[in-house]
């Protein structure tokens, strides 16, 4: 087992420990996550409604229970621990993120604004307070979207943006099967839709997964918004065949198509925007067999910015270029929309709140739009929310290099608790 825990402790500085909140608990409970579905290189893959996802959340249920929390599940397997305020019937402050990860992954990524929101509770706890408003620590499904290739699906499906999903999961299992076997079913799945009059706000803390912070040397930051996610399904279809007997001038090879598709795509979003970006993550070759010419390929582009209208130019020009594509190489195209996500801007009295969060830590503020989606971006849809990345170690995630300082998840955790403190006179 890689020893995290031990690692954090190392370089951390004791002097963070105040106001109830501990580094020592945060550690360990890094740890403890981080063993459930730890990889050969030490990596984290709990994907989207599997066993290691169902057992990071009850773990973290048991956690909350613990602190005093009511903890509930949705049918979505969205998970709530609440904290009753002294006035219980005002719009809830919810705060939380991910436990699942994508395939290979890091230990922060998701894990850091559950457990910085649960350490708030703890730290409430230990000072005898209670907040006026309740607080509710959240842990949304499946937000990576490793399972069914989409994404954000708990906070979806909680919020009301989702009916259905798509029917096979990357294994080929029917989406019914896989609930099953994680306790929950299709049937329910979409029943329990938030009433978003409950919630007052969102919060979530996440680490920032680039190298802003880490360039201005600072261990928090307020992100200003969150930008939008266009995902497509891009199938080329041509004609398998005899790689041997076949002339090179006589074939259909969606391969060859989709591999200029691939090349032009990484070209397009400079011709929108400089933030924009668009990735072939994911490709799939039909039949694989290295002495037949591919029939089909089926590829994943995942496309976003922060700003709408060049988001839309982006999905426009990606599809326009894949049918040009498929007609200089004599095969079939069809694609299909597998998330479609606006931008999500936060609201400014937000980020001058989060400013004087900051201040307060001696921290000056550093202001920066998100290029990875979170959970956020779907309750910012009809909800007010605020933000805070959290410095990462050379900006590496979705990856078992993936660090966070222990100094940087505590302060972040002390920026929370007064950010959460203080938005009580915002609301
Ligand atoms: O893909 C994302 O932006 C996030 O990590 N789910
Ligand atoms: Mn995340
Ligand atoms: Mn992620």
């Amino acid at each position: 087992m890689r020893q995290i825990a031990e690692h954090l402790l190392k370089e951390y500085s004791t002097g963070l420990d105040y106001a109830g909140i501990k580094g020592k608990r945060l550690a360990s409970r890094i740890q403890e996550i981080a063993n459930i579905g730890i990889t050969d290189n030490f990596g984290s893959c709990r994907i989207g409604f599997s066993a290691e996802e169902r057992q990071a959340k009850e773990l973290v249920k048991h956690w909350m229970s613990d602190a005093g929390l009511e903890v509930k599940e949705d049918h979505a397997g969205n998970v709530f621990g609440r904290l009753n305020g002294k006035q219980p019937s005002l719009p809830v402050i919810m705060s939380g993120s991910h436990l699942d990860t994508v395939p290979n992954g890091g230990h922060f990524d998701g894990v850091l604004g559950v457990l910085t929101a649960l350490e708030v509770v703890e730290a409430w706890k230990a000072t005898n307070v209670q907040p006026n408003r309740s607080f509710e620590v959240v842990i949304f499904s499946d937000e990576e979207g490793s399972r069914f290739n989409t994404g954000l699906t708990g906070s979806q499906a909680m919020m009301g943006y989702l009916n259905t999903l798509p029917e096979k999961d990357y294994e080929g299992k029917s989406f019914e099967e896989v609930l099953e076997n994680n306790g929950l079913s299709g049937d329910t799945f979409f029943a329990d839709k938030r009433d978003p009059s409950e919630i007052a706000i969102f919060v979530e803390v996440h680490i920032e997964q680039g190298k802003q912070l880490e360039k201005h040397d600072k261990p928090v930051g307020i992100v200003t918004g969150i930008s939008g996610l266009f995902g497509l399904e891009i199938c080329f279809s041509g004609q398998a065949g005899h790689a041997g007997n076949t002339p090179m001038g006589d074939r259909q090879d969606a391969l060859v198509a989709a591999s200029e598709f691939i090349f032009v795509n990484s070209t397009l979003p400079q011709k929108v925007s400089s933030s924009a970006v668009s990735t072939v993550g994911q490709v799939h070759v039909f039949p694989n067999g290295t002495n037949v010419i591919p029939g089909e390929v089926r590829l994943s582009v995942d496309i976003r910015d922060i700003d709408k209208n060049s988001l839309e130019q982006l999905a426009g020009l990606v599809i326009e270029e894949a049918i040009r594509i498929s007609k200089a190489h004599h095969v079939k195209v069809k694609w299909e929309k597998t998330l479609d996500v606006a931008p999500v801007p936060v609201q400014a009295r937000m980020q001058e709140l989060q400013a004087k969060v900051l201040k307060e830590h001696n921290i000056s503020p550093l202001y920066m739009p998100s290029g990875a989606g979170h959970d956020a971006m779907i309750m910012g849809k009809q909800l007010p929310i605020a933000m805070f990345f959290v410095r990462s170690k050379d900006g590496i995630s979705h990856n078992p290099q993936e660090w966070t300082s222990l100094n940087d998840c505590v302060t972040a955790a002390h920026v929370l608790k007064r950010f959460v403190e203080k938005l009580e006179g915002a609301l």
